[in-house]
């Protein structure tokens, strides 16, 4: 049985340590000196980013157990890994903002003192690593030669994670020349430690641009360039430096026309944002077509000509594989083909011995049989999840058919609209536009959604989300909302802001929209707005399409579902407003004031 595990993360390990590259600098050579001492590793390997460094790691890990290489003809290059059971989402309860004063942290982030989180994971990392090896990875958090690109250094004893960084970052020597003789670079400490989640914790300094994390290798506390650098220390500097780092996908739309179009949209975990990132427009859209700059996190700021430009700081994805299917996203289908690697889905064993991987939702017949995420033999009739349903697959973005030709692109790409959304069974409506974006500044800040899988905890109660940032800002929520509402006085010209749901059930508990590629519809109508083409009728939420302006034909929906899903009575919407008083209860009296004057007009309006 394959045995794929680092739930007691090994101690032995054969890779050679290798040499300091010349051209890495004296601050970091100091800095990884000193982590050196603090954690007495056997052994240091400084990554290079190379393809015959990645294969050597592959190979390595296979032998320790790290990874199983699945059936290289099927799936050439891809690989399994399987992380501890304890350690298997975001573990926000044991993510803290680490400052000098609590108020820097404010009221929605766990907060420690500085200080004492220093001395605190100090005696953690204390001789961690020894009997282990350390990588030393340095990565581009952005396209290389772009004014935001940030450099961080990781140092982890977690091969997974080296490995791993490699395709979700530029990675290598490219970030040693990047960075050259300066200090200004993410340092960024890790170690899977014991996997003990009663030791672990995934520490931000952001004043000192440092992140330490113990005790986890699950890629959102590990893979330290994602969530860590780029939301929440990226959203601390960008306050400092006038930019923002968002939970956003970025995608472009071409029309028909060739009128190029896009639009960055922030939904929380696990709510489909790859999927939609990558949609395939259906057949009556087939001369539209879809392409992804990113699809889970933007940096945006305002150009020279008043005009808000994104870029996506990674290079590759880290998305939930169960449903991942040919109608849900064939385009991510596609992408996990090649130079993947799987985390907790099931095996199934092939006749020949090797290898495949399965998930729920996957296309094709359910297995007979397979071995499941924690590595126990599984069968349809035990009713278990094969695949844990926080599973990811990690991936290059080259991998990706409809990659934006301007993915890589350091100038970014302008932003025609933003658009927030949530997953909501009732109340919320699939569409609407924010009459300007000091009222989206709002709609965004109040998002609700159910929460899923991606973190640890219940699943399924809707908790605010503000701008599906609520796990990643690395600062006051308060300053946050700000800073946004400062956003719009740089810019010339705004992006039209827009709410969507399309997770809004019937009475029967029935999806009414049918999601997916039909979301098209949907965007087609957004981005009609956005250039002041489509109508709207006003109501208390918003701009709202009237049923005549979704276009429907082809469609198993009528126009009474469509208006089932569009309505939002004022008694449930009340309820909704009281809901929001979660997050304004939390801002107490440091509420910006521009969010109690939407609060009043939205009331107002009732
Ligand atoms: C993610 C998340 O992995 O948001 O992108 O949890
Ligand atoms: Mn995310």
């Amino acid at each position: 049985m394959a045995t794929a595990t680092h739930q007691t993360p090994t101690r032995k390990g054969p890779s050679a340590a290798s040499a300091i590259p010349a051209q890495v600098n004296d601050h970091v050579r100091r800095w990884v000196a000193e982590c050196i001492d603090l954690c007495k590793p056997d052994r240091v390997v400084w990554c290079d980013g190379s393809k015959a460094e990645r294969d050597a790691l592959l190979e390595q890990g296979v032998k320790e157990g790290t990874f199983v290489k699945l059936n290289q003809q099927k799936l050439p290059g891809c690989y399994y890994h399987r992380s501890n059971p304890n350690d298997v989402a975001r573990s926000e309860h044991l993510t803290f903002i680490c400052t000098p004063s609590q108020d820097t942290a404010g009221p929605t982030n766990n907060w420690m003192e500085s200080k004492q989180a220093h001395a605190k994971l100090r005696g953690l990392f204390h001789e961690c690593m020894k009997g282990r090896t350390m990588y030393v990875v340095p990565f581009v958090m952005g396209p290389i030669g772009s004014t935001l690109a940030k450099v961080g250094v990781q140092l982890t004893d977690s091969l997974y994670v080296a490995v791993s960084m490699g395709l979700m970052t530029r990675m290598g020597d490219v970030a040693w020349k990047q960075l050259g003789d300066d200090d200004e670079f993410t340092r960024c400490l890790h170690s899977l430690g014991d996997v003990n989640p009663e030791r672990r914790y995934i520490c931000h300094f952001p004043i000192e641009n440092t992140i330490w994390s113990f005790g986890s290798g699950y890629g959102g506390n590990a893979l330290l360039g994602k969530k860590c650098l780029a939301l929440r220390i990226a959203s601390f500097l960008g306050r400092r430096e006038d930019w923002m780092a968002e939970h956003m996908l970025i995608m472009g739309a071409l029309s028909p026309e060739g009128e190029k179009s896009y639009i960055a949209a922030a939904f929380p975990s696990s709510c489909g944002k790859t999927n939609f990132a990558m949609l395939i427009p259906p057949q009556r859209y087939k001369d539209w077509k879809i392409t992804t700059v990113g699809d889970d996190i933007a940096w945006m700021w305002v150009d020279e000509n008043g005009k808000l430009r994104a870029i996506n700081p990674e290079a590759g994805y880290f998305g939930v594989v169960p449903g991942t299917n040919t109608k849900s996203n064939p385009n991510a289908v596609a992408i996990v083909q090649k130079d993947t690697i799987y985390t907790n889905v099931a095996l199934v064993v092939l006749d020949d011995g090797s290898y495949d991987v399965w998930w729920e939702g996957k296309d094709g017949p359910v297995p007979e049989k397979a071995i499941d995420w924690q590595g126990k033999p599984w069968t349809p009739k035990l009713g278990t999840p094969a695949a844990h349903p926080n599973s990811r697959f990690t991936a290059p973005m080259i991998n990706n058919p409809v990659l934006d030709p301007a993915a890589d692109d350091p100038n970014g790409v302008p932003v025609t609209a933003i658009v927030f959304g949530g997953r909501r069974s009732r109340i919320i409506p699939l569409v609407y536009q924010a009459f300007n974006w000091m009222h989206g500044v709002y709609v965004g800040a109040t998002l609700g959604s159910e929460t899923t899988a991606a973190a640890s905890g219940n699943v399924g109660v809707v908790r605010r989300d503000p701008m599906a940032m609520l796990p990643f800002i690395g600062y006051n929520i308060r300053d946050y909302l700000v800073h946004w509402f400062r956003m719009r006085k740089k810019m010339a010209d705004c992006p039209r802001i827009f709410h969507v749901n399309w997770f809004r059930k019937n009475d029967q508990g029935k999806f009414v929209w049918p999601g997916y590629g039909e979301n098209m519809r949907v965007l087609k109508w957004i981005i009609d707005r956005a250039h002041g083409r489509a109508y709207a009728k006003e109501t208390l939420l918003g701009w709202m399409p009237s049923s005549n302006d979704i276009d429907l034909e082809g469609l198993d929906v009528s126009r009474a579902d469509l208006e089932s899903i569009q309505t939002t009575n004022p008694e449930d919407f009340k309820s909704e407003i009281l809901s929001q008083e979660e997050l304004f209860l939390k801002l107490a009296g440091d509420l910006p004031k521009e969010m109690v004057f939407q609060r009043e007009l939205l009331i107002s309006r009732l």
